[in-house]
């Protein structure tokens, strides 16, 4: 298959001439970091490290970690390293002050990360002849944005639905004959079983690729999405903190992501120790920005255990590949797309005047994730009137969804009903196999 590249120079730039352009952006990086990020500083100070010190990418190992820990502390502008009146965006993802990530971008930075989805969609097969409809969320959440900013690079005929309203995509999908969807993989598959049930086959779906990510998925999953839309399946990478969509995308030879590594430096490392692992080693993935203006994250930890490789690939791409995300070494769990921590659904029970005594069940049903959260009622609260516990029920349900942006099934049960366990509570059963 002929290969298309959006940025073929960058794309398939020998290996040795990266790491000159990669030593050459963190030199500059580290500096402009230092000198405007005062949170940043003091860490680099506390390590001994100072800007002379970093020649090259093989020093980058110097540099201290940032965490998420750090985004808590640092909320909002502490991390900011231009001034606000240069940004002109914010994106977010969903949350409490503490969780949630707001990322500032000024217009270089949204350059920079429309290029990366505009190299996706053209690694799908993307070119201005296409129709993309993106049906990820638009708003705070990176998606919408980011892949609409990318079609338009790529000059393609641009539906920006947003997700949600499955019908009207599908009229939209049908009657503008969209050839690229963008959306969650089970938002994908969900649009796929719905087509079906409508009657279509997959020779009368316009589509020819798809673009999925933001959320774990099998290859499983990929063969039927394939299958039910009649396309082929790319996954895309990202993260609020580093911009959003287009850290690293998937080309034909579907095995793996490639990294946009003139802009984000990949390393694996050992969670426990921070020690950084050779290539093909399982271990926590991190990121640094090269070239971000606003909002530029040095060796930020994404708690995505992964792998990389640079194992040649059959699409002349010289960008290292990671493998799927295989876990987290934290307790986040992407539901629906939008990532959950318990300690949100704590928080609320606390804000709500009940006790942190729940079990969140995650399962997917029909490549639709269900989310249900079983409470305890508190002595206080408890009742056996029906309809006060619908809607007891149905108030938390309420206030879950303003924290994250989902709503779960609550149940209320009696107090002491949930099993105690000897050690650390089991607060999730995830019966999804994602990996
Ligand atoms: O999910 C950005 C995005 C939007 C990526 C659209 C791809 C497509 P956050 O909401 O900040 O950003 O969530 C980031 O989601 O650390 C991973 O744990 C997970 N994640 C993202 N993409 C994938 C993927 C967006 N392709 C977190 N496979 C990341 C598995 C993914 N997990």
């Amino acid at each position: 298959m002929a290969q298309n590249y959006y940025q073929k120079e960058i794309e398939t730039m020998p290996i040795e001439e990266m790491r000159k352009l990669q030593s050459e952006k963190l030199v500059k990086q580290v500096k402009h970091v230092y000198e405007n990020v005062p949170y940043y500083k003091n860490l680099m100070d506390e390590k001994g490290v100072k800007p002379e010190d970093i020649k090259g990418i093989d020093d980058l190992r110097k540099l201290p970690f940032l965490t998420k820990a750090d985004l808590r502390d640092a909320y909002p502008y502490g991390l900011l390293a231009k001034p606000l009146n240069d940004c002109v965006r914010i994106q977010s993802t969903s949350g409490t002050t503490g969780r949630r990530v707001v990322a500032f971008y000024t217009q270089k930075d949204i350059d920079l990360w429309e290029d990366c989805c505009a190299r996706a969609i053209v690694a799908a097969g993307g070119t201005n002849k296409d129709v993309c409809q993106v049906a990820y969320g638009y708003g705070l959440f990176t998606g919408g944005a980011g892949l609409n900013g990318g079609s338009h690079k790529v000059g393609c005929l641009t539906l920006p639905m947003s997700s949600g309203n499955t019908e009207r995509q599908i009229q939209f999908m049908t009657d503008l004959n969209a050839t690229i969807l963008c959306c969650t993989p089970s938002y994908a598959a969900y649009i796929g079983e719905t087509l079906k049930e409508q009657g279509y086959k997959p020779e009368d779906i316009p589509l020819k690729a798809g673009i999925f990510g933001a959320e774990p998925w099998t290859e499983e999953m990929r063969r039927g999405i394939e299958e039910v839309l009649g396309i082929k399946a790319y996954d895309i990478y990202g993260l609020t903190e580093t911009t959003g969509p287009g850290v690293s995308f998937e080309c034909s030879e579907q095995t793996g992501m490639h990294v946009n590594e003139d802009h984000f430096y990949a390393e694996i490392i050992d969670p426990d120790t921070g020690e950084v692992l050779p290539e093909g080693s399982k271990g926590e993935l991190v990121f640094t920005s090269l070239d971000k203006e606003a909002f530029p994250l040095l060796r930020y930890r994404t708690r995505d255990i992964c792998v990389l490789s640079r194992k040649k690939c059959s699409c002349g791409r010289t960008l290292i590949k990671m493998a799927k995300p295989m876990g987290r070494t934290d307790d986040m769990l992407i539901i629906r797309g939008v990532n959950v921590f318990p300690s949100q659904i704590e928080t609320v029970l606390l804000n709500e005047g009940y006790q942190p005594n729940y079990q969140i069940v995650v399962d997917r049903v029909k490549n639709t994730d269900t989310f249900e959260v079983d409470v305890e009622m508190t002595p206080k609260k408890f009742t056996d009137k029906v309809a006060d516990i619908i809607k007891m029920e149905k108030e938390l349900s309420a206030a879950m969804k303003a924290m994250l942006g989902i709503n779960p099934a609550v149940h209320l049960v009696a107090p002491k009903s949930i099993t105690r366990s000897e050690g650390k509570a089991v607060r999730v059963i995830d019966k999804r196999k994602l990996v």
